[in-house]
């Protein structure tokens, strides 16, 4: 028996905590060339075995390739289902919606001056539909979104350059929308740029590149860009809220081990050293000693230095998915992959298909040490599991497993809430309609509670359909999660 205390049953979420579902522009909308919308690195991203060398920064061409299929261009065709979607939203009781702009809607290649009104349409479109349905929208400024323009005139963010683009989007987005829109998050899983560096930043690394050298460059630019439009957004409307957004999820230790223990340590800082920027507001000392040992250490201008410290974000959001586990290289151990992080197999947890370990524990530690750590808001903006779902011959869905992953938790959140005294802002599901994956190009990896009609092929009709954990998540929204029970016959 555990001793690890936890809420009792009938205990609801805090009053004004909001629950919802996220999705990202490049895995949903689709309409890729459509109403002026420019070419992306996202686009560029096929499906199968040549992805991991694209999303690494190791590809050969910045033009596509007839033979390969890309996913993200036509999405689940959100782009031609946005009153059906967030109807489906609305009616789950959902009380936000994440999702992130298309850069290259706006600014088609990054580079013009004025914004292409039909990428704003379409947004006013998402916006104005949620707020009628009384949903609070929560906007990813860039999720994984570069104009390809820019990464082949001025490769992406390895060029100060960036900032001023960005900016200009940043200022386009926050004139456009205030008043209609609150919160805001600079840049999606910022930390990925170390793992996944051309989805991250338009990396693209040419042979004698200091890769290491290359992405804490570009971080650093990412990082200056995001505490200006920090500025920008409390300027242009003070009622703005702007976050900051990484992969979290805690770093064990393999063993007790101390060599283990110290390289759990690193795992932890990697994450944690652009949220103790963009939070504190300063490099970290452990990170400038580490860039001056490696001669790595990023270009800064005057000034930068006061820019990070003067505009730091106003709440922490954060992905998880997984823990992950790590040892020492001198320790024997498994390795497994986990969401773009290679991690060593923990003997405790089961693992999804996908590979990625399952623990609700190691949610409720991440929230705890991310609050320890900052002492600002909380917003889980991704949590979920990717499953292969089966239509039944009589066209329904079942997902146990998906229910009992968002349960377990959910619990746990709300056990670092109620009796960790954590303050967090809200939990919005990963994909709560089917999308395409980010790391494997896949539509067979769901998330949803509404399946959508497409296949790893691209054949489909796109239509959606409800899943069994559809009215679930009603319910739990409907009992502001006091109630997290599963359907008769699918309780474990
Ligand atoms: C995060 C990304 C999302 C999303 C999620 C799930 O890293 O922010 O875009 O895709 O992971 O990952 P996957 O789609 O690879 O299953």
């Amino acid at each position: 028996m555990s001793s690890v205390a936890t809420t009792g049953a009938a205990q609801p979420f805090p009053t004004g905590f909001l629950f919802g579902g996220a999705t990202a522009a490049n895995q949903f909308e689709g309409g890729f060339n459509e109403d002026g919308r420019g070419l992306a690195n996202v686009d560029l991203c096929p499906a199968g075995s040549a992805r991991e060398a694209v999303i690494t920064g190791h590809l050969s061409s910045l033009s596509l390739d007839p033979a390969q299929h890309y996913p993200s261009h036509l999405g689940v065709d959100h782009y031609h289902h946005v009153e059906e979607d967030i109807a489906l939203l609305a009616e789950m009781g959902c009380g936000v919606y994440r999702f992130s702009i298309a850069w290259t809607r706006i600014f088609p290649t990054g580079k013009e001056t004025t914004p292409n009104a039909a990428g704003l349409a379409f947004y006013d479109r998402i916006v104005d539909t949620c707020r009628a349905h009384g949903i609070e929208p929560l906007v990813t400024i860039c999720h994984f979104d570069c104009p390809v323009h820019l990464i082949d005139t001025i490769g992406g963010w390895r060029s100060r350059q960036m900032i001023d683009h960005y900016l200009q989007l940043c200022q386009a987005l926050f004139t456009h929308f205030a008043g209609r829109v609150k919160y805001w998050l600079t840049f999606n899983e910022i930390n990925m740029i170390m793992h996944a560096p051309f989805l991250g930043a338009g990396l693209v690394f040419t042979p004698g590149d200091n890769e290491e050298a290359v992405k804490y460059q570009a971080a650093h630019h990412e990082l200056v860009a995001s505490a200006l439009a920090t500025k920008l957004a409390h300027e242009i409307d003070p009622n703005f809220a702007v976050g900051c957004m990484f992969a979290a999820g805690v770093a064990y230790p393999f063993s007790c081990r101390p060599e283990d223990v110290w390289a759990a340590k690193q795992v932890d800082r990697d994450s944690y050293f652009f949220i103790d920027i963009q939070s504190r507001g300063a490099y970290p000392n452990y990170a400038l000693r580490y860039l001056e040992r490696n001669n790595i250490m990023p270009v800064m201008e005057p000034g930068d230095a006061e820019i990070l410290a003067e505009h730091t974000v106003d709440f922490i959001s954060f992905s998880y998915y997984n823990s992950r586990t790590t040892a020492d290289s001198s320790t024997a151990a498994e390795q497994m992959s986990g969401n773009l992080f290679t991690t060593v197999k923990n003997p405790y947890l089961e693992y999804s298909d996908w590979g990625w370990s399952i623990d609700p524990l190691g949610l409720r530690t991440t929230v705890n040490d991310i609050w320890d750590r900052y002492q600002k808001p909380l917003f889980v903006v991704e949590n979920g599991i990717g499953v292969k779902d089966t239509v039944n011959p009589d066209g329904s869905i079942d997902d146990p497993q998906r229910m009992r992953f968002l349960r377990d938790h959910l619990q746990a959140l709300k056990d670092a809430i109620v009796i960790d005294g954590c303050d967090v802002l809200g939990f919005t599901c990963w994909g709560p309609i089917d999308l395409v994956s980010a790391s494997t190009g896949e539509m067979s990896k769901r998330y949803g509670f509404i399946y959508v009609d497409r296949d790893d092929q691209g054949n489909g009709s796109f239509a959606r359909q409800k899943k069994a954990s559809f009215d679930w998540y009603a319910k739990v929204i409907a009992t502001h999660g006091a109630d997290l029970s599963l359907p008769d016959g699918y309780e474990v």
